[in-house]
């Protein structure tokens, strides 16, 4: 039941398991990690994908052949282990070109230089058949507000958008656009820093059918945001087209914890949501869950292994809990005395307008209402106890 199987979806990127630990104050604390090996790491470990950015699989700037051949070794492991490669990104923010945005940077020919670097991606991860292609503009920012024209910069990330969804769909690729939102780090200020302001920025592409959103547990908590809320909107937007799954612990850094090492209420709700929060309690989405996390640097190669496995158990025992919450009957009843299921009535009746409404004299007592209990305490004590596993 806790034991991951490639039918759970489960993938990772090649920079999560892969981060040598290094940060702003210290030097790394492990040795480099080979792709292969991390293919095959994973996949004993039940995962299914593997996620990369171009410069994760081959050095920046390698030569044709040298990025052939990684690009060879890649899908050897693939084919020996059936790990697919279910999403696809650029590394927009390393290299000291960047220093001041990709898509955004005030010099064109930067801007132009990371246009080109995507789409050379791109097609890689069409040929791997990767679905998705995610946008992390974690340069896409200011440290100084007179820096940089946001209106001008909102300009050039769509037309870089526009130009992306015009080569897929020229090239007849089946792959789509999420962008991934972050409110600061590294830039003092990133711009679309929430989901909410990428939905927004969403509506105003040409093809905006073909660009989503790949939120981050971490990344929206950064912003004190409500990470199982926010996924909500965009899946009733129909734009989850992807995820990255971690725990975060208050407004501070970005901590790339394990899932679940955060915010644990959170993340059951989140659960619920992905694995229940169909109409008829079905999962609420089919795609990856992918886990962008970085595991400590305090630990050494076997404590790499032992937190992506973390990750995936701590997932499915989530799931088990939340599956364990929506059987029991006392559950039922307090979500039936909350409420819960009748906000999906419609608010007005079949072919009823406000002229009906207004003079729909209902008798109803303001306050009566109003000495009505919730019982929304007792509802989330429950949660809490399935959570904890005392029911
Ligand atoms: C980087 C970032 C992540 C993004 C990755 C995709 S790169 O590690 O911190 O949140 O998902 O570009
Ligand atoms: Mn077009
Ligand atoms: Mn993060
Ligand atoms: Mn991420």
């Amino acid at each position: 039941m806790v034991t991951p199987t490639p039918a759970d979806k489960f993938s990772f990127g090649l920079w999560t398991v892969g981060w040598q630990g290094r940060d702003p104050f210290g030097d790394a604390t492990r040795a480099e990690l080979d792709a292969v090996e991390a293919v095959h790491r994973l996949a004993e470990l039940g995962a299914y994908g593997l996620s990369f950015h171009d410069d994760d699989l081959f050095p920046f700037g390698a030569p044709a052949a040298e990025r052939g051949r990684r690009i060879e070794l890649l899908r050897k492991a693939l084919a020996e282990t059936g790990m697919v490669v279910p999403m696809v990104t650029t590394n927009l923010f390393t290299h000291p070109v960047f220093k001041d945005g990709g898509f955004t940077s005030n010099d064109r020919a930067v801007r132009r230089f990371a246009l080109r670097k995507v789409l050379r991606n791109v097609e890689l991860a069409a040929e791997l058949g990767a679905r998705t292609y995610v946008l992390w503009g974690g340069r896409e920012g200011a440290e100084y507000d007179s820096a940089k024209d946001v209106r001008a910069a909102l300009d050039r990330y769509r037309e870089s958008l526009n130009m992306l969804t015009d080569f897929v769909r020229d090239r007849g690729y089946d792959l789509r656009f999420a962008i991934e939102p972050k409110p600061n780090e590294p830039r003092g200020d990133i711009l679309l820093p929430t989901l909410g302001h990428a939905l927004a920025f969403i509506t105003t592409l040409e093809h905006p059918e073909l660009v989503g959103v790949n939120p981050e547990v971490g990344h929206e908590q950064m912003a004190g945001l409500n990470f199982a809320h926010g996924i909500a909107q965009a899946l009733w937007q129909g734009k989850l087209f992807h995820i990255d799954l971690n725990g975060q612990r208050g407004i501070k850094y970005d901590q790339d914890l394990v899932f679940g090492h955060g915010d644990l209420m959170n993340a059951f709700s989140l659960v619920d949501l992905l694995e229940n929060g169909g109409p008829n309690g079905e999962p609420a989405y089919d795609g990856p869950r992918h886990f962008d996390y970085k595991p400590s640097r305090t630990e050494d190669m076997s404590g790499v292994w032992d937190s992506a496995a973390a990750n995936m158990r701590t997932y499915l025992l989530l799931k088990e809990r939340a599956r364990a919450f929506r059987a029991d009957p006392e559950v039922q009843q307090a979500l039936s005395a909350a409420g819960v299921g009748d906000l999906r009535t419609p608010t007005l009746a079949a072919g009823e307008g406000y002229a009906d409404l207004l003079a729909d004299a209902d008798g109803f007592d303001p306050d009566r209402a109003g000495e009505r209990g919730y019982g929304f305490v007792r509802l989330n004590q429950l949660a809490l106890e399935h959570l904890l596993g005392a029911r």
